[in-house]
């Protein structure tokens, strides 16, 4: 028989051995085993079974951070069916695109989520929309169902995940990731961050996007280690929590915000062997902050929904702030500029290619193949550099997204959503440098002639539609945009503006 590609079975092989030892901690709460978690996925994965969901379904899931939200990842790769995980903080408005999008066989929300996510789900014709609370509540877990211990074969090719993200166009597209995908770059990262025997990890990551649910949840499992599972960041829960960790992975707006704690200190991360920084850059500040405060340096990494983790700070050997560091084994990267391989230290396009790579935007054929090179590299959008001895430096982004405390934000879908207000000409949205969340939203908005704008109408647009992370937090109103001769909006001119003049 051939092996299982199965991304839960190759888990569960690991894990195995830790079978009766504590898997998820929550402070202040029981402490799951890895056989209690193995159980609940168990029994979910029957359950999903029971009310229709066929191995390639997908299941779409807006849950807030929780045990069951980690069993019912679990089930749905155990069952072979398409984990879809939504951001608790999407509005109805944008889960109702996600759900025709993705088109799943089953939906499982909050149990006090809006109805109007229902009746989209309903127009949309999934056929079996449930709940799942924090606690064990939730009509998911009252299917009477016998746990399904089989974990269905599954080929390293067929999807795993579908992960939305967005290029520049403001609607999102489905990055589908397969068994092997994730499973590479899990037991690359367990190997190149030098997982060992009795390491605790310190979650306090959001489990609906890569970096908490595949980069620190796999490397936990693949290890059968122990995880002390926050469902919140709060800084004095996490700095408390500290000393019985060995491993935390978080984004710079939690490095900044532990930095702003008082009663962090090196005696609070003295068992602690490893922190690491990624989704956003981490400021030389922070990266200098922190050492002189804990004697650590934070190992910066590099990646991105479509490929995984790309390039790591050592672990032995220099970290230097600024950088992100060497390719993982098995990633290539490279850099173009003007259409050749740059020399080294040349600024240019960022590509990669290797077996963690996406299988492709989900029904989208053309956008996949317009980030794709035609010799197969994937193409980043970021702009870097490469040293001599292959250590890569971001410098920013060909696009211009915004990176909101480690949320990625698209100017277009926000520009669309003011644009669509009474009195608007048009908008330009912009990503401004904030000392907390990295950038922040700031949107400048320019009458039709002779009209006066609301901004508190344009706040109440975007409460209507969009997620609060990516409401503008200040609304300028301009009576023109800068352009270049092409009549192109002059974004750079916009985030170089004081912003004095702001009205909220
Ligand atoms: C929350 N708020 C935000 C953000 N998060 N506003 C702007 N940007 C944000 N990122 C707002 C809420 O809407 C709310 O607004 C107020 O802040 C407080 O909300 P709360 O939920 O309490 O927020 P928080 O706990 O302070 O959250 C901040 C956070 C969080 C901890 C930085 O955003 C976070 O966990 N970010 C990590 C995201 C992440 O994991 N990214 C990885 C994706 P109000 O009170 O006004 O209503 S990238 C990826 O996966 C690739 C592969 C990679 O490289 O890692
Ligand atoms: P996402 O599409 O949400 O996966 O975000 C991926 C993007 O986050 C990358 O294309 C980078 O622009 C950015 N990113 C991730 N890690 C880092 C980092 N360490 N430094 C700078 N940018 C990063």
């Amino acid at each position: 028989m051939t092996h299982n590609a199965n991304l839960a079975s190759v888990l569960r092989d690991r894990y195995e051995p830790a079978l009766d030892r504590p898997f998820l901690r929550v402070p202040g709460e029981n402490t799951r085993t890895y056989r209690d978690m193995d159980t609940r996925a168990a029994v979910f994965a029957a359950a999903l079974s029971e009310t229709g969901v066929r191995p390639g379904d997908r299941v779409v899931v807006q849950v807030e951070k929780s045990p069951d939200a980690i069993a019912l990842y679990l089930a749905c790769l155990r069952g072979g069916f398409v984990y879809v995980p939504l951001n608790p903080a999407y509005t109805p408005a944008e889960v109702a695109y996600f759900v025709s999008d993705a088109e799943p066989a089953a939906l499982v929300h909050r149990p006090a989520a809006d109805a109007s996510l229902v009746d989209a789900a309903k127009a949309a014709h999934v056929g079996a929309v449930l709940t799942l609370g924090n606690d064990g509540d939730g009509s998911l877990g009252q299917i009477e169902a016998e746990p399904d211990h089989d974990i269905v074969r599954r080929h390293d090719e067929d999807l795993a995940a579908v992960l939305y993200t967005s290029g520049t166009t403001g609607r999102s597209k489905g990055a589908m990731l397969t068994h092997r995908s994730l499973r590479v770059n899990a037991f690359a990262l367990h190997e190149v961050w030098g997982f060992v025997p009795g390491d605790v990890l310190l979650h306090i990551l959001p489990i609906f996007h890569v970096h908490g649910l595949f980069v620190a949840m796999h490397c936990a499992m693949l290890n059968g280690s122990e995880v002390i599972f926050c469902r919140r960041f709060d800084p004095a829960t996490v700095t408390s929590m500290l000393s019985d960790a060995t491993v935390m992975m978080g984004v710079p707006t939690h490095y900044g915000r532990l930095l702003d704690h008082p009663d962090l200190d090196a005696d609070h991360c003295r068992n602690i062997r490893l922190f690491t920084s990624g989704s956003a850059p981490l400021s030389e500040t922070v990266f200098a902050g922190f050492t002189d405060r804990t004697g650590h340096a934070i190992v910066e990494r590099y990646g991105m929904t479509e490929v995984g983790i790309l390039t790591s700070n050592p672990l032995a050997g220099d970290r230097i702030a600024g950088t992100v560091g060497y390719p993982l084994p098995g990633v290539d990267i490279r850099v173009v500029h003007n259409g050749t391989i740059a020399a080294p230290a040349t600024i240019g396009t960022v590509e990669t290619r290797g077996d963690n790579m996406f299988s492709g935007y989900w029904r989208r054929p053309d956008e996949t193949a317009s980030e794709l090179t035609d010799d197969g590299w994937f193409r980043t959008g970021d702009l870097g550099s490469l040293d001599a001895d292959g250590r890569l430096t971001l410098v920013g982004r060909s696009a211009d997204l915004i990176i909101s405390g480690g949320l990625n934000v698209y100017p277009k879908e926000v520009e669309r959503c003011l644009d669509n207000c009474e009195s608007v000409a048009e908008s330009a949205v912009v990503g401004v440098a904030d000392v907390d969340l990295g950038e922040t939203v700031v949107a400048y908005v320019v009458p039709e002639s002779g009209a006066t704008i609301s901004v508190p109408d344009l706040t109440a647009a975007c409460h209507a539609t969009l997620a609060r992370f990516k409401h503008p937090r200040r609304i300028v109103v301009v009576d023109e945009l800068p352009r270049n001769a092409m009549g192109k909006v002059q974004k750079a001119a916009l985030r170089a503006e004081p912003i004095a003049t702001t009205e909220e």
